[in-house]
């Protein structure tokens, strides 16, 4: 846990946020400024601050995020869906506790913005 973090706070439940599935080492719930119909984040309850900082012993826990991830989308009816992990400010990272994002119900363009 890092004290200054947003998502360590939401996990810690000194944050609210809508949850759509919790287990012992992921969190899921919604973004708070959903860009698609159907957006949430996928996050480890491990402080890791971005894709960059993923280490070897990480491997599994990230894999997890992608299985756990999958599993909400079908939850949530989308089966088309777009899977993004922002690293670094200049890619659009402004949470510095890795997410995956997870948006569907709607078409997507390509290349992103
Ligand atoms: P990124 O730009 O990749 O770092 O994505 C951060 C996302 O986090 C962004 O889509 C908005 C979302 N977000 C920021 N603050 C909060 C919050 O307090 N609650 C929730 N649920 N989402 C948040």
């Amino acid at each position: 846990m890092s004290d200054n973090c947003l998502f360590c706070k939401i996990i810690k439940g000194d944050i609210p946020a809508d949850i759509l599935h919790e287990d012992d080492e992921i969190l899921a719930f919604r973004d708070i400024a959903p860009q698609a119909p159907v957006h949430f984040l996928v996050i480890p309850k491990k402080h890791i601050s971005g894709p960059s900082d993923v280490a070897a012993e990480d491997e599994q826990l990230i894999g997890r995020l992608m299985r756990v991830g999958s599993e909400i989308a079908k939850k949530e009816g989308i089966d088309h869906f777009r899977v993004v992990f922002n690293n670094g400010e200049q890619a659009g990272q402004t949470v510095f506790h890795i997410h995956m994002h997870i948006l569907g119900g709607r078409a997507m363009d390509w290349p992103p913005g």
